[in-house]
């Protein structure tokens, strides 16, 4: 051996040994995982947000049928915070080994997905064919709930996708008492053995701060045309949608005749644009019988220009209410809609806005999700989906509390809430995480005479499991159902640390209670025995001094103003019959319709 040799051999010695040590490492790490001793990261621990890594989901094929291997879910990081107005940026994964078991795609194009205590079976429909591997064109995902109307206003049931602002702007409070300045009458239908008047559940009226130039290429009466207006749009239980100037309550065009009554909440189109949404309640008018349908309305010219069947042949269900207010996300052109059908429907609008020749037109392609879950069979949804990011929220007939990927249409998350559930989901995004308030009613597990609890509860809205619950006994009533019908108000600003519940037929058919949480521990800061039970969703609204007053509407016709730290009135005015609808407030102005067929416009003082 040269030297030369000896030398090289001398390099070499110590890159052997560690690339032994490096073999004994691995062998001995290959052995611990064969035994199953190998540290593995606790992946159920990992932060909802944060980057998790790529797998590939479990797919066990229950039914025999051929197995199909689903994608796994695509890791997104969450790289901005919520004010960011990029779907792309804002879709949140959800991929957590513990939110399901399996999931098996089956022979009919279904998937069943299965959870720790139940399981979903789910189709995607686009143009009403069932697509066993949907894949969105584009991301979907809302931005933070301050971010959801471009228009100033009320523009959808409580205001935003969390459903937590049914109040637009600031109250100048000074004398704390409400007075009303203006009533616009209604009227009312006959179903079969039923009489309707005035305006129903959830009955919340738009209010719309058009910009001048859309204002002006709208129908609105010549001489408001040049007035700063704030427009009421309300459809009710007569079938007409009434334009109100909100000042006044005077007509600001003319109303629009559906035809059919409309109990749930409208829609007005968040990004200013003159475009109009809502669902139909009955569709039967003093004896005449028509069809169920979702419309979208041109408010330049004043008319339909799309239809959704509520008796959707794809359904299974063949009730085609609409009670639900819908979202549109105005990043996509993407419109949200929950049906009494049991579908949920996303439909990409192609919206064509010309301001300046005064024409829009849309043109939509619908996409449906359509789902049976195995708590209940019971079809329908009545209260209007919350979304946070990609994860919108809804509950049913039956009692699924649902987290669906709404840029997937795949079910994240199920929770058995136990009855009908048809308040809305509250959102909340705190420092601890996302949370959602839900509480449901006394229906499905009734006896007449009998009592049941209402189950209020706070849950992580990213992984569906229970923060806490509280819970209230109700009495049962078959056609006035007791529980929460009411949406929750979710504290804000100076009363951030509760969430005020409104709870019918507690003790008796007749009464109610009215009761504010702590939002961490779920215990009574507040309760109060109300003599008339209610269904209206109590409306919180901010003093421009920066403090937080609430207003509370009931069954015997009271409007209530509420300090919301104690629970107590401040004043309460008669506003003629039962109110199920719930107000909506723009600064100083509170409106709403009750069963004295009566639109009231209440100035708070
Ligand atoms: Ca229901
Ligand atoms: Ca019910």
């Amino acid at each position: 051996m040269s030297r030369k040799k000896r030398k090289n051999v001398n390099k070499l010695l110590p890159a052997l040994v560690v690339g032994l040590l490096a073999l004994l490492v691995a062998m001995t790490a290959i052995y611990l995982i064969y035994i199953g001793k190998f540290p593995q990261k606790d992946l159920n621990k990992t932060p909802q947000t944060a980057s998790t890594p790529s797998a590939t989901a479990t797919v066990s094929d229950t039914t025999g049928t051929v197995t199909e291997n689903v994608p796994a879910e695509e890791t997104h990081k969450a790289k901005q915070p919520a004010e960011s107005t990029n779907p792309d940026e804002l879709l949140v994964s959800w991929k957590n080994p513990a939110s399901f078991i399996s999931k098996a795609a089956m022979g009919d194009g279904s998937i069943k997905k299965t959870f720790k205590d139940g399981n979903i079976r789910y189709w995607r429909l686009v143009s009403n064919k069932v697509t066993s591997g949907y894949k969105p064109s584009y991301n979907l995902a809302f931005g933070s709930p301050e971010m959801y109307s471009e228009l100033e206003g009320v523009t959808t049931f409580r205001g935003n996708n969390y459903r937590t602002a049914p109040s637009w702007g600031k109250a100048d409070v000074k004398e704390k008492k409400l007075e009303i300045v203006w009533t616009h009458d209604i009227g009312a239908v006959s179903g079969v053995g039923s009489y309707w008047p005035g305006a129903g559940w959830t009955g919340q009226p738009l209010l719309a701060h058009w910009s001048p130039d859309v204002r002006k290429v709208m129908n609105i009466n010549n001489d408001l045309k040049e007035k700063d207006l704030v427009e009421v749009i309300y459809p009710v239980f007569d079938g007409h949608v009434y334009f109100l100037d909100m000042e006044t309550g005077k007509e600001s065009r003319p109303r629009m005749n559906i035809g059919f009554s409309v109990k749930g909440t409208g829609m007005v189109d968040p990004r200013g644009y003159p475009l109009f949404y809502t669902g139909q309640g009955l569709n039967e008018n003093d004896g005449r019988k028509g069809t169920f349908k979702y419309r979208i309305f041109d408010l330049i010219q004043q008319k339909e220009i799309f239809s959704l069947p509520g008796n959707d042949p794809v359904a299974f269900r063949q009730w085609g209410a609409n009670d639900s207010s819908a979202l549109l996300n105005r990043y996509t052109d993407t419109l949200i809609n929950c049906g009494e059908n049991g579908l949920i429907y996303k439909a990409k609008l192609n919206t064509k806005f010309n301001k300046e020749a005064g024409t829009i037109s849309i043109n939509p392609t619908v996409t449906k999700y359509r789902y049976k879950s195995s708590y209940s069979s019971d079809q329908g949804i009545e209260n209007s989906p919350a979304v946070y990011r990609n994860l919108m929220y809804f509950a049913d007939n039956g009692g699924t509390i649902q987290c669906l990927d709404i840029n997937k249409l795949e079910p994240v998350w199920i929770y058995r809430s136990g009855d009908d559930t048809d308040s809305s989901i509250t959102l909340e995004e705190t420092d601890e995480g996302v949370f959602l308030y839900t509480a449901n009613e006394i229906d499905k597990r009734g006896k007449s005479g009998a009592k049941a609890n209402c189950n209020i509860r706070k849950i992580n809205a990213l992984t569906g499991e229970l923060v806490w619950q509280k819970d209230y006994s109700c009495v049962y009533q078959n056609y006035i159902n007791g529980g929460a019908l009411a949406t929750p108000v979710l504290g804000k600003n100076d009363i951030s640390d509760i969430v005020i519940f409104n709870v019918a037929l507690t003790g008796s058919t007749s009464n109610g209670t009215l009761v504010a949480l702590d939002k961490k521990t779920g215990e009574e800061v507040w309760k109060r025995q109300l003599d008339a039970y209610s269904w209206s969703s109590p409306v919180d609204f901010l003093s421009e001094d920066g403090k937080t007053y609430m207003l509370f509407c009931d069954f015997k016709g009271y409007m209530h103003l509420i300090d919301p730290k104690t629970g107590e009135d401040l004043d309460k005015i008669s506003v003629g019959g039962n109110v199920e609808a719930s107000p909506s407030v723009y600064n100083n102005m509170a409106v709403v319709g009750t069963y004295a067929k009566k639109i009231y416009g209440v100035k708070i003082k």
